[in-house]
């Protein structure tokens, strides 16, 4: 975003956090101050956290090849001549890991062609700023390029917070959030809860800012942050750089936080000038005041927020989370001991480092500092050793500073600048696809079947220093910090704490940036989707509701336990039908466990009774017999990725109804946009009730209100039935959309 835009934000903001000052009565928070700066109409608008729907106006969209070629599907429906605010569109997802960083680009690139060919043509077109594959992974490049402190955005994949790094609110969200603000109208979400999390004390030695947040996934759990803001302040915030905030932003996602920030600070101006933007340093620091929460914030936050998390730099040892689930935590000096107790498989079978995550230049230079000990003392690595940068900028900065030749000494495979293994782009023929084996990364997720789409692959997550320090030991019952390992001559080795500067002395270097700005004017340019593509495919209309109550549904799956997007909608090999709604469904459902068989992926025909097929392929039938059906989930459905696909696909497929426990925030909102009635119960308990050859009834659909629970009838297959009640958080609007088919359908 240009200076002069920022500018004009800053000297917006005075007269906009005085108004809200006076109506609130108090001091503001950053979130708030970001959240009333940018709202649509502050005067119209009703502040109530956990409740008001905040209608914004955000300065900035980024999209990803993988969930943005359905964002862009979705924003071509609105029939604009250019999008209304910046975005960009970044090349990242589809590039797969296979043999080292020259040949997958090249594969990619012959492979993806089609999709590459789409994304540019359509950015070209629509105003869009677009980054060539190879140019690095979306939240890197935005921190790198675009994020700055006080701004709004929203980007159409979760770990968008990544630039709360830098003091912004960057929310993940779906594709249709996303065309929809790049058609010009404002952009919704729950007024978010507030989070406070102060920090003191200073990180030293191993712990890292990584393991701030494993710590807190431990704390909070994956739902602890739904529709909530963390803010993050105190003594402690100083001692990490930009980058190691953008880390602890980016993994809120695991929480399920809406966003994560930090208070605009000097390290955060560093960065900045660093990467070339001097000019909105400086702008920066001639607004400090309010890039920061007031004073009287910061003097009593207990009364600002509504809970407060204190974390003790000085005392926080560094942590390991997995398997299966980020907030599966522990200190790594207890790993070990859990390891025996699980029979977990104790030998690594690959280190992986890097992914939007974690690839700063301070990471990359401690993961090297640990690997030039081992080096000098004449250890190999015993693990395969995979890195990931996450920008062109950190790739030639790393190779000019040796670091590269570090991770190449010991073996390890420099991968393109993108998301490779970290979303199952991973091909992989080292272990068999059900051998139960354990790998360590610093990614942000280790759901099963996530890095190579292995069920039984163990992931684990930790510090880039200690992944390399385990890749070392190839032994999960290593501790970096206390332990030790056996040198080349049989005596101990013991490594010693990790050191790397936050910014490169010499400056980053460039390599060729790959980005194209979009033309002056696109009226007279195609779009190019080549008829009959397999990976692309325009959308037709939802139907409209018909105005009738759902009457004796058949349940497709009643999912137990985890039910991530990864489980809705897998990615890996599957992301070559991101573009294409027909093709991309018969992913439906594979990962998600049925609770009434314990079996993944597969189920019972509710009407010919087979048993054992696959959920697409009965939903398939179903919906050829003019049948459509429910899904019954567990806790946090939807947990995870931003993907709309596991809302889309269920849709396509004759979806109606969710009803589950809980919802994770961005896939309760996708259900929402694509015509889906998301309900929970309002007592959990009776997800127990339902049975496979339930039928499901949902009554008074016509006097859908917001507020207003919803009555679900459940016939037993003898006839009798069971009244229960469901809750929803439609608003008047979003009924709107479940009433015209989708949320696209009601604006068109
Ligand atoms: C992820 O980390 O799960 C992804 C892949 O980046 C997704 C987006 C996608 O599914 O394309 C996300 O986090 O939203
Ligand atoms: Fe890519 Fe992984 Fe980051 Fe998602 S979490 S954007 S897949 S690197």
């Amino acid at each position: 975003m240009a200076a002069d835009q920022i500018k004009r934000l800053y000297e917006s903001m005075p007269a906009k956090l005085d108004r809200a000052r006076k109506r609130f009565g108090r001091a503001l928070t950053l979130a708030e101050k970001i959240l009333v700066s940018h709202a649509d109409d502050f005067d119209k608008q009703e502040w109530s956290r956990g409740k008001a729907q905040l209608r914004l106006r955000v300065d900035r969209v980024a999209l990803q090849d993988a969930t943005g070629q359905m964002a862009l599907l979705q924003f071509m429906q609105a029939g604009k001549k250019q999008v209304a605010v910046p975005s960009t569109v970044h090349c990242d997802h589809l590039i797969r890991a296979q043999s080292g960083a020259r040949e997958d680009m090249e594969r990619a690139i012959s492979e993806n062609r089609e999709v590459y060919e789409f994304l540019h043509s359509a950015s070209k077109k629509y105003g869009i700023g677009f980054w060539k594959p190879g140019a690095g992974i979306i939240h890197q490049v935005v921190l790198e390029n675009y994020a700055f402190p006080g701004g709004l955005m929203i980007g159409a994949d979760s770990h968008t917070p990544n630039a709360g790094g830098l003091g912004m609110a960057a929310i993940g969200v779906g594709g249709a959030d996303c065309g929809e603000a790049m058609a010009g109208l404002a952009w919704e979400v729950l007024d978010p809860k507030l989070v406070g999390v102060r920090l003191t004390g200073k990180l030293s030695g191993w712990t890292s800012a990584k393991d701030i947040i494993t710590y807190l996934c431990g704390l909070l759990t994956v739902k602890g942050g739904t529709n909530k803001i963390i803010e993050y302040f105190g003594p402690g915030a100083e001692t990490i750089s930009a980058t190691g905030k953008g880390t602890i932003c980016n993994m809120g996602a695991e929480l399920g936080a809406t966003t994560s920030l930090f208070h605009f600070d000097d390290r955060m101006a560093a960065y900045l000038r660093a990467t070339d933007r001097a000019d909105q340093a400086a702008l920066a620091e001639a607004h400090r005041a309010q890039l920061v929460a007031d004073p009287e914030v910061l003097a009593d936050p207990k009364k600002y927020y509504d809970e407060i998390v204190e974390v003790n730099l000085s005392e926080l040892e560094p942590h390991i989370v997995g398997p299966h689930s980020p907030d599966r935590a522990r200190p790594i000096s207890k790993l070990a001991a859990e390891v025996k107790r699980e029979g977990w498989p104790a030998q690594i079978k690959a280190g992986l480092i890097g992914s939007c995550t974690n690839s700063s230049y301070e990471d990359m230079q401690r993961a090297a500092h640990i690997a030039t000990q081992a080096l000098k003392a004449g250890l190999k690595a015993r693990a395969p050793f995979l890195v990931t940068p996450g920008s062109e900028r950190i790739y030639q900065t790393i190779k000019r500073d040796g670091i590269m030749d570090t991770f190449q000494q010991i073996g390890g495979t420099v991968l393109a600048n993108a998301c490779g293994p970290c979303i199952g782009q991973w091909k992989r023929s080292d272990v068999a696809a059900t051998e139960a084996n354990t790998i360590v990364s610093s990614f942000n997720r280790n759901f099963p079947g996530r890095n190579d789409g292995s069920a039984s692959t163990l992931s684990f997550l930790t510090s880039p220093e200690i992944v390399t320090a385990l890749a070392f030991a190839g032994s999960l019952e290593f501790d970096p910090v206390n332990g030790t390992i056996p040198g080349p001559d049989g005596r101990p080795f013991r490594f010693t704490a990790p050191e790397g500067d936050e910014l490169p002395a010499k400056g980053f270097a460039k390599g060729e940036e790959g980005f194209e700005a979009p033309a002056a004017s696109g009226d007279t340019l195609q779009v190019v989707i080549p008829p009959g593509s397999e990976r692309l495919q325009l959308l037709a209309p939802f139907p409209r509701w018909d105005g009738r109550d759902f009457v004796e549904l058949p349940i497709l799956v009643k999912t137990k336990g985890k039910t991530t997007t990864d489980h809705i909608s897998p990615a890996g090999a599957w992301l070559r039908f991101r573009g294409h709604l027909d093709k991309i469904s018969d992913n439906m459902f594979l990962g998600a466990v049925n609770a009434f068989t314990g079996e993944a992926g597969k189920g019972v025909n509710p009407i010919s009774g087979e048993a054992g097929k696959p959920f697409t392929q009965i939903a398939r039938d179903l919906k050829s017999r003019g049948t459509s059906w429910i899904v019954i989930g567990d806790e946090n459905y939807g947990e995870g990725s931003s993907r709309e696909h596991a809302a889309m696909s269920p849709r396509y497929l004759g979806a109606k109804v969710v009803i589950v426990r809980s919802f994770a925030r961005i896939h309760e909102t996708n259900l929402k946009k694509q015509g889906i009635l998301p309900l929970t119960f309002s007592d959990p308990k009776d997800y127990d009730l339902f049975e496979q050859a339930d039928r499901v009834t949902v009554v008074g659909l016509s006097a859908l209100a917001p507020g207003k629970p919803v009555e679900v009838v459940i016939t037993k297959p003898g006839g009798k039935t069971v009244s229960i009640k469901c809750n929803h958080t439609l608003t008047d609007e979003q009924i709107g959309w479940f009433k015209a088919g989708s949320a696209l359908n009601a604006l068109k």
